[in-house]
């Protein structure tokens, strides 16, 4: 018997598939190493069901993918929660500006969560939410340790038919705010009732936690941030959403916006319309991927 699941978790060849009403530990059928894919966690596979009480089955086949990633290894995530603290660690704009590209390239949703808004003591959040607000981007502030309500409501809501990740400096409050997401006690019309805790078990590949029907959260133990090196350097600006509609008053074909003349992104800067520090990290990013291409010859 077929039944089509979702990979939920995967520790060494055998993987965790949730299917609608049960869970089967599954192997993998070499072929996909053949062909090079190998199942990961957010896959949509078939599976053939071999022994119905012990609930175990073999995968067949897995769905196209709407998208995957390298580090960490997952398939299919539909949002990406950048979480940033304002104190403990200070604010990181480089690494939110890396990660922001990282998703707006795989084409997932970004959140960004400025998170301890209870240890600001210079006014930063709303610096910070300002920059991101006026670019477009969904900023949610919160204190993760003593959440009010009506943010956990607002966060609950976005998670609705998502397959969110989590990413963020060591320390900013991810785990924080994913134990009190799953700890909420709220249980109102279509907010979260079950009490399913995360556990504190450390794997060290991804798992899906499921947080209600079509919503899950992914926890990537060991990856607290993506990799964005697969991205080549000279696409990096079309990732920076505010960029775009300066990008046709450049004067050279492929600009990079450092070191040209008559560059519309450095024309836009000037005139206050990029903010300096997105256009400070926008090179240091550009540099850095030039560097790693290199390096590798
Ligand atoms: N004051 C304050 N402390 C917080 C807040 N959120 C989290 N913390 C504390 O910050 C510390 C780090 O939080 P974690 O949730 O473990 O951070 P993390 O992002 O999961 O860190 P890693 O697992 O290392 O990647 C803990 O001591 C939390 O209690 C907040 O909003 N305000
Ligand atoms: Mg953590
Ligand atoms: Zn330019």
């Amino acid at each position: 018997m077929q039944k089509i699941g979702l990979i939920v978790g995967n520790t060494s060849n055998l993987y965790e598939v949730e299917c609608e009403e049960k869970t089967y530990m599954c192997t993998a059928r070499g072929k996909f190493k053949q062909e090079e894919i190998v199942p990961v966690a957010g896959d949509i596979v078939v599976i053939e069901i071999t022994e119905e009480e012990k609930q175990e089955g073999v995968i067949t086949s897995i769905q196209p993918r709407k998208n995957y990633c390298k580090r960490p290894k997952m398939a299919n995530i539909t949002q990406i929660m950048f979480v940033v603290s304002l104190r403990m660690p200070k604010p990181d704009l480089l690494l939110l500006d890396k990660q922001l590209c990282f998703a707006e390239w795989l084409g997932v949703k970004p959140v960004i969560i400025l998170n301890k808004i209870d240890l600001d003591q210079q006014n930063s959040t709303e610096y910070i939410e300002n920059i991101y607000k006026n670019i477009g981007y969904t900023v949610i502030k919160t204190n993760a340790k003593n959440i009010e309500p009506e943010t956990l409501h607002i966060i609950i809501e976005s998670l609705k038919q998502q397959i969110t990740a989590f990413s963020g400096n060591s320390g900013v409050g991810k785990s924080t705010l994913i134990n009190a997401i799953f700890q909420s006690e709220l249980t109102e019309e279509g907010m979260v009732s079950q009490k399913n805790k995360k556990g504190k078990n450390t794997t060290t590949q991804v798992k899906l936690y499921k947080l209600e029907e079509k919503a899950y959260i992914a926890d990537t133990p060991g990856f607290s941030t993506f990799d964005i090196t697969e991205i080549p350097k000279e696409e990096i600006c079309h990732y920076f959403k505010e960029f775009q509609e300066y990008l046709a008053d450049c004067k050279y074909i492929g600009c990079s916006h450092i070191k040209e003349q008559e560059c519309g992104i450095k024309k836009a800067l000037e005139e206050g319309k990029i903010a300096k520090s997105r256009y400070e990290n926008y090179s240091k990013i550009y540099e850095e991927l030039k560097e790693k291409e290199e390096n590798k010859w």
